[in-house]
């Protein structure tokens, strides 16, 4: 990297951002060649079908919100093609970081619909995973988890496996100073590790314009020395490319990525807030237009591939499925109130141990 500097004056560097679309927002085809399985119902159906699951979990999990039986809670609506997308690049020995609107990369990866509820429903039981072990629990605190990817891949690589950690973020978090230190890391200790910005617009009532000076939120990987690359992240195949050639690239010693995928938080940013003070409504309405899952069902069927009955049965298949799992949350026994100062400190420090006597007795009382 050090360089004597060159002789006379003039550019030292140029830099790109490179984008990637297949499909518009009418499912129809803007580049080619696809790739090969763009035709391949056995690899884009699974992908189908995570998406739709994913956003009949988010319905109910807004009414449930909503009839008091479910915490604050963070919409994924019109997001959900980009966690299914990297997800289906990873491999299974590989570790997901997650940011909380991460469901449809968690679903499928193998967290239950119930641990997701339970973990929404304030019970850290819902982070113990039967199925993703190693998976980290959502990073609720914004941007810090980039630290814990970087930190996984460090392992990766001092142990010589060939395993990658993805982290995926939002636009708001790239302002963060943990957010550059980890992009800085990665890039200097060449790390197997991927950070997928999901650029929604939106940090809660901040847009992005206001969030920062820089053309694209990609570019930022630049300084760091870490490639980077722009996609559309309301299309899936465009996406599952990107994801996983990025993937297999630092999986092989080539490096860290930064994927910026492009979307829209069609929903409040939780069940805590009210857009409608902020945004307006008609540049929502337009959006809507960018459904990810449309997109890719009116792909799906004018390649004949699916038809309406088959996504009614999907639809009524993947209720069944978040019906069940409801029942299994409620039907969980409730932990004692004791239970959240277990795991914090090996020996409780004394300011803690005022507030569980008093969680005790209210819970004598309750
Ligand atoms: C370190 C930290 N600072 C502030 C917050 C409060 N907060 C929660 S979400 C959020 C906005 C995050 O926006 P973005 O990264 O774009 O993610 P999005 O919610 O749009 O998915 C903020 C500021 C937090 N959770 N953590
Ligand atoms: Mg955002």
């Amino acid at each position: 990297m050090r360089k004597s500097p060159p002789e006379r004056s003039g550019t030292v560097a140029r830099f790109e951002v490179n984008f990637t679309r297949y499909l518009d927002a009418n499912g129809k085809v803007v580049s080619t060649p696809l790739p090969r399985w763009a035709n391949d119902p056995e690899v884009l159906l699974p992908l189908y079908r995570t998406m739709v699951q994913t956003r009949t979990f988010d319905t109910t999990a807004l009414n449930l919100q909503r009839t008091g039986r479910l915490g604050t809670y963070a919409s994924s609506l019109g997001q959900e093609a980009i966690g299914t997308a990297i997800a289906s690049s990873m491999w299974t020995e590989d570790v997901l970081v997650p940011s909380y609107r991460e469901f449809s990369a968690q679903l499928w990866r193998g967290v239950t619909m119930t641990e997701l509820f339970l973990l929404w429903g304030g019970d850290e039981r819902g982070s113990d995973y039967q199925g993703p072990r190693e998976d980290f629990p959502v990073s609720i605190p914004v941007g810090s988890h980039a630290c814990h990817a970087t930190g996984v891949a460090y392992a990766f690589k001092m142990r010589r496996q060939k395993r990658v950690a993805v982290c995926c973020l939002g636009d708001g978090a790239t302002s963060k100073g943990d957010f550059y230190e980890s992009l800085n890391a990665a890039g200097a200790w060449h790390l197997p590790v991927i950070f997928v910005v999901s650029n929604n617009q939106w940090a809660i009532s901040v847009p992005v314009e206001k969030q920062t000076a820089a053309q694209t939120l990609a570019q930022k990987a630049i300084a760091a020395g870490v490639t980077n690359e722009q996609v559309d992240g309301n299309d899936v195949i465009a996406l599952r490319t990107v994801a996983e050639r990025a993937i297999d690239e630092a999986r092989f010693g080539e490096g860290p990525r930064l994927i910026e995928a492009l979307t829209y938080r069609l929903s409040d940013h939780t069940t805590a807030d009210d857009a409608s003070r902020y945004r307006d409504e008609s540049e929502v309405e337009l959006q809507r237009a960018n459904d990810p899952i449309n997109r890719l069902k009116t792909y799906l069927i004018k390649s004949r591939m699916w038809s309406d009955q088959d996504d009614q049965k999907l639809n009524q298949e993947c209720k069944q499925k978040v019906e069940e799992a409801v029942k299994q949350y409620l039907a969980t026994p409730k932990q004692p109130s004791q239970a959240m100062f277990d795991y914090l400190y090996e020996e409780l420090p004394v300011s803690l141990q005022h507030q569980l006597d008093a969680a005790l007795i209210s819970e004598d009382h309750g």
